[in-house]
């Protein structure tokens, strides 16, 4: 097969899975979200349970496909290739991987199971960013802008954000820039009531960069640690949604010269290569510089991390793998890898 038809092959099988959820619109259910702030389970297995969904899809996949084997050869890449592609890791960056394994195999000739991991291993780990820590405490406030379409987790990553800042002791107001609808000033304000953490909010309808002015200039005179601002996803166009978001920026600046200091993409693991697509309209419209990625507690797609770090180049900082308060952690490279593979 050409390298034409492969990649159609491969563009077809991908577009049949693509799926919109941009419309989602939920108040975090309070029962729930109590709950699971009383579990007590620990960190690393929270990270490996969350992302069991993408292990046993992903690596459960090329396990069967190499077993009994001693050897893989020419014929298990193209098998491990779809895989790759179905565990959304998207098409580019499964090529660059199938490249090198095929690299490997014609040179070798054949190579054995336990290399095949190792090499897939350390090819994807050498495809994802690394993300270099800024000091969070050279800047005060620290301003976190949240963005990403409707339903993706925004709100709910602040909410968690929010708890784990006020954890290390740090001071930390929100904004409600969302204010298209009542119900989300809402969700954050019952989000602000559970953590204990000061919000600024107005009216429905108000101006979002109004928002954000007073958020910041509250934050600012009352020696605040860390401002998030909460941003509404539903803006219909590139144009409007870049109009909008260097609208808030713009006004951040007034008050404190270099915020927001992050800019962060929330995607929606469980979307798959749509996350992808948002991605890239996103990083259009606006600078990014983190990116969150929310429930990879219900997807297989989980490998999307690895595409999404490969080709935007942005940093995946925070990963969400679940509703409650303590379901986020910080994204760490090695252990991602580490539990995908053990
Ligand atoms: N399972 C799961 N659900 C999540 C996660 N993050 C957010 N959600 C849920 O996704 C829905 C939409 O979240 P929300 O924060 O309102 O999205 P927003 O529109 O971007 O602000 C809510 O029901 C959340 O509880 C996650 O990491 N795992
Ligand atoms: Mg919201």
């Amino acid at each position: 097969m050409g390298v034409f038809d492969k990649v159609k092959k491969l563009l077809n099988k991908t577009e049949s899975k693509q799926s919109g959820a941009d419309t989602v619109e939920n108040i975090g259910q309070k029962s729930d979200i109590d709950k699971k702030i009383s579990d007590n389970t620990s960190e690393k297995q929270t990270i490996k349970s969350g992302i069991e969904k993408t292990k046993s899809s992903f690596f459960g996949k090329i396990a069967r496909t190499v077993a009994g084997k001693s050897k893989v050869d020419e014929s298990d890449l193209d098998e491990i290739e779809e895989i790759l592609i179905t565990s959304d890791i998207g098409i580019d960056t499964t090529l660059k991987i199938i490249d090198k394994l095929e690299q490997r195999v014609a040179k070798d000739k054949y190579i054995n199971v336990s290399e095949l991991n190792n090499l897939l291993k350390e090819e994807i780990s050498f495809l994802m960013q690394d993300y270099i820590q800024k000091e969070i405490n050279t800047t005060s406030p620290y301003v976190i802008m949240v963005v990403g379409v409707n339903g993706v987790g925004k709100t709910t990553t602040i909410g968690k954000l929010a708890n784990y800042f006020k954890n290390q002791n740090k001071k930390v107001v929100l904004g409600a820039a969302d204010t298209f609808r009542a119900a989300a000033v809402d969700q954050l304000v019952l989000w602000s009531e559970r953590v204990g953490v000061e919000i600024i909010k107005q009216d429905m309808g108000s101006d979002p960069a109004s928002v954000a002015f007073d958020t910041i200039q509250s934050a600012k005179s009352n020696n605040a640690d860390i401002v998030i601002i909460d941003t509404a996803g539903r803006l219909h166009n590139n144009v409007n949604l870049m109009r909008e978001l260097s609208k808030i920026r713009n006004v951040m600046g007034k008050v404190i010269k270099d915020a927001p200091h992050d800019v962060m993409l929330v995607l929606d693991a469980s979307t798959g290569q749509n996350a992808i697509e948002q991605a890239k309209q996103f990083t259009q419209a606006t600078k990014v510089d983190s990116i969150a990625l929310t429930k990879l507690d219900g997807t297989a797609k989980g490998g999307v991390v690895i595409g999404i770090s490969d080709q935007f180049q942005i940093p995946v900082k925070y990963i969400g793998v679940g509703e409650g308060v303590d379901d986020l952690h910080k994204f760490n490279k090695k252990e991602f890898i580490d539990s995908l593979f053990s």
